[in-house]
């Protein structure tokens, strides 16, 4: 029956998580934020822990977790910077293609590549006229004999830069290879080392949070691509990243969690010291309620998360749960960081306290990955067609 327990594994791993946040994250992450550099020292001890790439299987030198376990692990990771989050999901959904349609050959050669290294890779989907309709990009791949000829140019690619420059990286790349047919036939997607000539790469995107992840366009330019790098069939693109995104926006969802738990740890201790008409700030009921309607939306958000992330764990349709956890907890992580804010007060507003970043770190779970309109388009069309 439902369970709300962690197993004994789970506990393990968050607790691991967790202590890797408190005593390398959060010290660093205010630095990082100013910076802008890419956390990559974080990355590679968090590898090292065995907090990237979890849900590599064995056959690839990885640990083979679950989604379940995945939310766990992304909530703390975001507790503690979610920009360095970021940067381990964009691992995640990049790979997932991979793990849901590569081949034996094809897993065992990219897949293994992460777990051998710290390496970065990146999901190529949305161009600059094609974020929330994904069936409108442009990007085209041409078949020439046993080999695709890749053209386009991608935007707002997470990890863009890193895919390319910390090793043997490589890009989920998501491209129209008949004009034609509907979105459900027209795209492929293949999985292309970073180090193909032709690929290129802009600026990185200045940000208004999250401004240690690497942002950027990536153009492809006659990128050659041999047959064997397609994913699953030709023309079955558009559903592998629509798969993907079944596994990801649980995580994603995780993540706001983070955030959101993190606003309300520090607007707890705050509001216990901050004094205002002889009292600690906590003891005016609209503060306290502030908290307590906080912590309502964390439980909840979770919660929802848990589901999502279960039902793809029980081999069932989650897509409505996912975009009902990426919704919920990015629409609440939003509230609850201006909250906080507004309980710090003018102090909120300054880079003295971390919730102003928080506060501009969260605006992102409401655009990527889907937007919080295109997650409610998605709810109630399965609402309409299968009943909620
Ligand atoms: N699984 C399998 N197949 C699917 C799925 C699914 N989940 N969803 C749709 N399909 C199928 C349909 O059944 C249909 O099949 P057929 O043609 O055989 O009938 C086909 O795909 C087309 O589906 P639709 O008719 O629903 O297609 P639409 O064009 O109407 O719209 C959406 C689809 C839902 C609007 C889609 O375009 C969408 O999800 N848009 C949002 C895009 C998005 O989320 N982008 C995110 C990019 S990645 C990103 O932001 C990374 C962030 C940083 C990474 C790290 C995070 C921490
Ligand atoms: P648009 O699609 O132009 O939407 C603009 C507005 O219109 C939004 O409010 C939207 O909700 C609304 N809207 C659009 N269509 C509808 C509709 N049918 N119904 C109701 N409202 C609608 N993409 C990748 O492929 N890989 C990545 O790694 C990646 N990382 C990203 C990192 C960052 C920091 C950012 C900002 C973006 C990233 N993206 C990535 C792209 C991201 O997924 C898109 O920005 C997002 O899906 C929205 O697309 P758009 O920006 O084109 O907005």
């Amino acid at each position: 029956g439902p369970s709300f327990e962690m197993s004994d594994e789970q506990s393990a791993i968050k607790d691991l998580a967790r202590s890797f946040v408190k005593d390398q994250v959060i010290p660093a992450a205010a630095e990082y934020d100013r910076s802008m550099k890419f956390p990559q020292p974080l990355f590679k001890q968090a590898w090292e822990l065995g907090l990237v790439n979890i849900h590599v299987g064995e056959e690839a030198g990885g640990l083979g977790l679950h989604t379940t376990d995945g939310v766990i692990v992304a909530e703390e990771m975001a507790y503690g910077c979610s920009g360095f989050g970021t940067a381990i999901e964009a691992n995640t959904l990049a790979s997932m293609p991979v793990i849901l349609s590569g081949s034996e050959e094809q897993r065992k050669k990219y897949l293994g590549r992460l777990t051998e290294a710290p390496i970065q890779c990146a999901y190529c989907v949305s161009e600059s006229g094609a974020g929330s309709d994904v069936a409108a990009i442009q990007t085209r791949a041409e078949k020439k004999g046993d080999e695709y000829v890749i053209n386009g140019s991608k935007m707002w690619i997470t990890n863009g830069a890193m895919a390319k420059e910390n090793g043997d990286g490589f890009y989920f790349v998501l491209a129209r290879t008949d004009p034609n047919a509907g979105p459900g036939k027209a795209m492929t997607g293949f999985v292309v080392d970073a180090s193909t000539p032709g690929i290129s790469y802009g600026d990185k995107l200045i940000n208004m949070g999250q401004r240690c992840s690497d942002t950027r366009p990536i153009f492809f330019e006659d990128v050659v691509v041999p047959a064997e790098n397609v994913l699953g069939a030709e023309g079955n693109g558009f559903k592998l990243a629509m798969g993907a995104f079944d596994n990801t926006r649980p995580p994603v969802a995780a993540g706001a969690v983070g955030v959101a738990r993190r606003a309300m740890d520090e607007a707890m201790a705050y509001a216990a010291e901050r004094k205002s008409m002889g009292v600690t700030i906590d003891q005016h009921q609209t503060v306290a309620f502030m908290l307590a309607d906080m912590a309502m939306k964390i439980e909840a958000g979770r919660l929802l998360t848990w589901k999502s992330a279960y039902e793809i764990d029980q081999g069932r349709s989650n897509t409505m749960y996912a975009s009902m956890a990426k919704a919920f907890a990015g629409d609440s992580c939003n509230e609850i960081v201006a909250n906080a804010v507004q309980i710090f007060g003018g102090a909120g507003f300054n880079t003295e306290y971390p919730v102003e970043k928080l506060m501009r770190d969260a605006k992102i779970y409401q655009l990527y990955e889907g937007t919080s309109q295109i997650q409610r388009l998605i709810i109630s069309r399965h609402m309409q067609t299968r009943g909620s």
